[in-house]
C-alpha cells in the first residue's frame, strides 16, 4: 500500500439528508474508481460503508465510517455518515477532518431538513462544499427544480457545473460546462461513459448556464471581477483557477448530478472531487482562535480522534486524521488530552471495515488504528513538543429518555461496561440510574437512537433489556396560598417527643424551585431546630403530594412554634414540618406539572394540514409555520407525555419524509382532566407502596 502525502490526498464527507444515496453513491464511486470489484447496493445490503448488522438490517447508515479509493494518483478519503435526524451528531464529527462536503441531495425531494442541519454545519465549521443531485433517475426528478430549491435556502452561490443529459428514465449522461464537452453513458449500468461533443439539443442550455456559472466565479474573486468586466468572460485557466479558489473560500458551490444505482457520472464528480477540493496541503487544520497548523509530513507527529468504533472482537478502533508530521506503526505516542501513553499497534487504512496494514500514515491522512487502552474521540495524541490543542468535537445532549431493565441477571451484569463501550463509540447518548426510582435511564436523540442503541447491546454484547416508555417527569405545584399547622408529640412514659410549628405556603413563578424562610422572632422554636424545620419540609415536598412528584415553585416560611423543655429535639420539629406539609397541602390546592416541548416538524408542503391538526389532538399550540420550497416548517409547543410515539406516528403519516425535533421548553399545569389518570398510574408503579409514615 502507497503513503501518500499531502497533495495527493483529498478528504471528503458525504453528509446529507437519509435516503439522498451517499451509501449508494459512495458505493459507486469505489467501484468506478476500481478500489472495489463488486457493485455493492444498499438494497442487498452489499455496500462497503453500510456494513454494520444493524445498519444492513435498517438499510440506513447510523455510524460514520471510512473508504477510500485512488483516482488519477491521488488517494481521495471518504468518510459516509448518517442522515438520519438521530444521528447526525457523526456527520458533525465527520466535517472536523474533512476538507470537503459533499452535500447529497435526493433531485426528487431537493431540500430536506437534514440537508440543512449539515449544511449549517458545514457553514459554522467552514468547509468547502460540492452539491451532488443524486437520483435523476428516479421519476419526478429535476435538476432544475432541486436547484431552485436549494438556491431558495442556500443563495445563488449553489451553482451547476453540469447539465444532466435527459431526466428521469431517459437519464444518460452529463454535460460538463467547465469542458464544455459530454459524457454519454451505455444504459448498461456498467458506469463506463465515452467523451464526446455536447449533444445540439443541449448547446443552447450549455451555453446559458456556462455564461452564469462564469460570472458567478468572477463574483467570488476581487481580481477576476475586474478581468471579466474588462473582456466581458473570463479564459478557461481564470474559470477553473476561480472556481477553485471559491470553492475553497466557501464563496462557491458547484452542483453536480449522478445517478448511484444506474451508475451515471461518478467520474466527472471524481474529476470534480481532484480539482476543486483543495487538499490538505491547502488546507491546514485550526488549532485554537487564531493557530492553524500546515500539513507538513516532517516535524512532531499529532493526530486528532474523531470516531471510536466499539467492536466486542476486534476491540476499541480509533479513527484519526494525522494533522501534522507522519504517525508510525508499532510506535508509542503521547495522548496530550490525557497526558499519558499509548501503545500503538499496526496502523491501517479503512475501507469500510476491512483493514489493511500501514507501515505509516502522514500529516493530511486518514487512518485508524486498534486496541489503544485510554485514547477517546476528540483526543490529540500528539509528541510532547506539540504545544497547540485542537478543540473537542461538540455532541448534542440527549433529548429523550427511556426506562431499561435487563433481562437476566447476566445482562444485568454485562450491562454498564456495555453501555460505557457504546458511550464512547456514540457521545450523544447517556445512561445513569435514576437515584429516587432506582431505574437505569438511557437517554438519546430520539426514539430510534434508544432503539438502535438497544439492538446494538443485543448485537454486539448479547446484552438484552426490555425497554419501557420514559416516564414524564411530572412536578406538583400549589395554587393558593395557606397557612398550615403541624404538632408532632408522644409523651409514653421516659423520654417523650415533642415539635410543633407553624407554616405559611404561597406559590411562586415557575421556575423558582423552593424557598423556605425562617421569619421566628421571639424564640417560639429555638434556632437550633429550626434546620431540622426546613429538612422536614424538603423531604416532604420531594415526596410530593398528588401523585408523589417533587413540589416546586412555592414558599414556605416558619412563623411561630412551640416546643417543650425536654421533649424537643430534632427529630420531633422535623416531622411536625413534615405534618404540617400535610395541613397546608390539604388546602393549597395543589395541582400536577408537566414538562412542555418545543417541537418543529418538517414535511412536504401536502401534509402541513394533518400535520397540524395532529399536533392540535396532542394538545399542541401552533407558534408559527414558515416554507422552505415545498416543504413546511411547524413550530408548537406540546407536552412532552404526548410526544413519545410521535417519531412512529410522522413518519407513517409522512412516507417517511417527515421529521422532527424537540427539545424541553418549560413547564405547564397539567389541565385538570388529566391528573386522574396521572396520579393513578404513579400510584400503580410505586406499587402500592404506603406513602412514607412520619
Ligand atoms: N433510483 C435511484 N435510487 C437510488 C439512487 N441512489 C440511491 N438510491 C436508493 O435510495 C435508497 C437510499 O440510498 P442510501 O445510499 O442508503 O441513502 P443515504 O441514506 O443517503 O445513504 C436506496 O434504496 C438506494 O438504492 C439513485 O441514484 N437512483
Ligand atoms: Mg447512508
Amino acid at each position: 500500500m502507497k503513503v501518500y502525502d499531502a497533495q495527493s490526498l483529498r478528504n471528503v464527507a458525504l453528509v446529507g439528508h437519509s435516503g439522498a444515496g451517499k451509501t449508494q453513491l459512495l458505493s459507486a464511486l469505489l467501484f468506478d474508481a476500481g478500489a472495489i470489484n463488486r457493485f455493492g447496493r444498499v438494497d442487498d445490503g452489499t455496500t462497503v460503508t453500510d456494513y454494520d448488522d444493524e445498519e444492513i438490517a435498517r438499510k440506513h447508515t447510523l455510524s460514520a465510517s471510512l473508504a477510500y479509493a485512488e483516482w488519477n494518483k491521488t488517494k481521495i478519503n471518504f468518510i459516509d455518515t448518517p442522515g438520519m435526524a438521530n444521528f447526525l451528531s457523526d456527520a458533525r464529527a465527520a466535517l472536523r477532518v474533512a476538507d470537503a462536503a459533499l452535500v447529497v441531495v435526493d433531485a426528487v425531494a431537493g431540500v430536506e431538513v437534514s440537508t440543512e442541519k449539515v449544511w449549517a454545519a458545514a457553514e459554522e465549521l467552514e468547509v468547502p462544499r460540492l452539491v451532488v443531485l443524486n437520483r435523476i433517475d428516479r421519476e419526478r426528478a429535476s435538476m432544475e427544480r432541486s436547484l431552485e430549491s436549494l438556491r431558495s435556502v442556500f443563495g445563488r452561490t449553489v451553482v451547476p457545473i453540469q447539465l444532466p443529459i435527459g431526466e428521469e428514465k431517459s437519464f444518460r449522461g452529463v454535460v460538463d460546462l467547465v469542458a464544455m464537452k459530454a459524457w454519454t453513458y451505455a444504459a448498461d449500468g456498467s458506469g463506463k461513459p465515452t467523451e464526446g461533443a455536447i449533444p445540439a439539443d443541449l448547446a443552447d442550455a450549455a451555453n446559458t448556464a456556462r455564461e452564469a456559472l462564469i460570472e458567478m466565479v468572477a463574483e467570488a474573486d476581487d481580481s477576476l471581477m475586474e478581468k471579466f468586466f474588462d473582456a466581458g468572460t473570463l479564459t478557461q485557466e481564470e474559470l477553473v483557477g476561480g472556481l477553485k479558489r471559491g470553492v475553497a473560500a466557501g464563496r462557491i458551490f458547484p452542483a453536480l448530478c449522478t445517478s448511484a444505482t444506474v451508475n451515471i457520472g461518478l467520474q466527472p464528480l471524481l474529476d470534480a472531487v481532484l480539482n476543486y477540493v483543495p487538499s490538505p496541503a491547502e488546507r491546514p487544520v485550526k488549532a485554537g482562535e487564531d493557530k492553524t497548523v500546515a500539513a507538513a509530513d516532517s516535524g512532531p507527529v499529532s493526530a486528532f480522534v474523531w470516531k471510536t468504533v466499539a467492536d466486542p472482537f476486534a476491540g476499541r478502533i480509533t479513527m484519526f486524521r494525522v494533522i501534522s508530521g507522519t504517525l508510525k506503526s508499532d510506535s508509542t505516542v503521547h495522548n496530550s488530552t490525557k497526558d499519558t501513553s499509548e501503545r500503538l499497534g499496526h496502523l491501517v487504512l479503512l475501507q469500510g471495515k476491512a483493514q489493511t496494514n500501514v507501515p505509516e500514515i502522514k500529516a493530511g491522512d486518514l487512518g485508524a488504528v486498534a486496541k489503544l487502552k485510554e485514547t477517546q474521540t476528540s483526543d490529540l495524541l500528539a509528541d510532547k513538543a506539540v504545544a497547540y490543542r485542537i478543540g473537542p468535537i461538540k455532541f448534542p445532549d440527549p433529548v429523550l429518555s427511556y426506562a431499561i431493565e435487563p433481562k437476566s441477571r447476566a445482562d444485568e451484569e454485562k450491562i454498564s461496561t456495555s453501555l460505557h463501550r457504546l458511550q464512547e463509540e456514540d457521545p450523544s447518548i447517556s445512561y445513569n440510574r435514576d437515584a429516587q426510582t432506582k431505574e437505569l435511564l438511557l437517554a438519546g436523540q430520539g426514539q430510534s437512537h434508544i432503539e438502535v442503541t438497544v439492538a446494538k447491546l443485543k448485537r454486539r454484547f448479547g446484552v438484552e433489556v426490555l425497554l419501557k416508555l420514559p416516564r414524564i417527569p411530572y412536578r406538583e405545584t400549589i395554587t393558593v396560598a395557606t397557612e398550615a399547622h403541624g404538632r408532632h408529640k408522644k409523651q409514653t412514659g421516659g423520654h417523650g417527643q415533642f415539635g410543633d410549628c407553624k407554616v405559611k405556603f404561597e406559590p411562586l413563578p415557575r421556575g423558582s424551585e423552593f424557598e423556605f424562610v425562617d421569619d421566628i422572632f421571639g424564640g417560639s422554636i429555638p434556632r437550633q431546630y429550626i434546620p431540622a424545620v426546613e429538612k422536614g419540609l424538603q423531604d416532604a415536598r420531594m415526596r410530593g403530594f398528588l401523585a408523589g412528584y417533587p413540589m416546586v415553585d412555592f414558599r414556605a416560611t416558619v412563623f411561630d412554634g412551640s416546643y417543650h423543655q425536654v421533649d424537643s429535639n430534632e427529630l420531633s420539629f422535623k416531622m411536625a414540618a413534615s405534618l404540617a406539609f400535610k395541613d397546608g397541602m390539604s388546602r393549597a390546592r395543589p395541582t400536577l406539572l408537566e414538562p412542555v416541548m418545543d417541537v418543529e416538524v418538517r414535511a412536504p408542503s401536502d401534509y402541513a394540514g394533518d400535520l397540524m391538526g395532529d399536533l392540535n389532538g396532542r394538545r399542541g399550540r401552533i407558534g408559527g409555520m414558515d416554507t422552505r420550497g415545498a416543504a413546511t416548517i411547524i413550530r408548537a409547543k406540546v407536552p412532552m407525555s404526548e410526544m413519545l410515539t410521535y417519531e412512529q406516528h410522522l413518519t407513517s403519516a409522512t412516507g417517511g419524509r417527515g421529521s422532527y425535533h424537540m427539545e424541553f421548553s418549560h413547564y405547564e399545569e397539567v389541565p385538570t382532566h388529566l391528573h386522574g389518570k396521572i396520579i393513578a398510574a404513579a400510584k400503580a408503579e410505586r406499587g402500592q407502596e404506603a406513602p412514607e409514615e412520619v
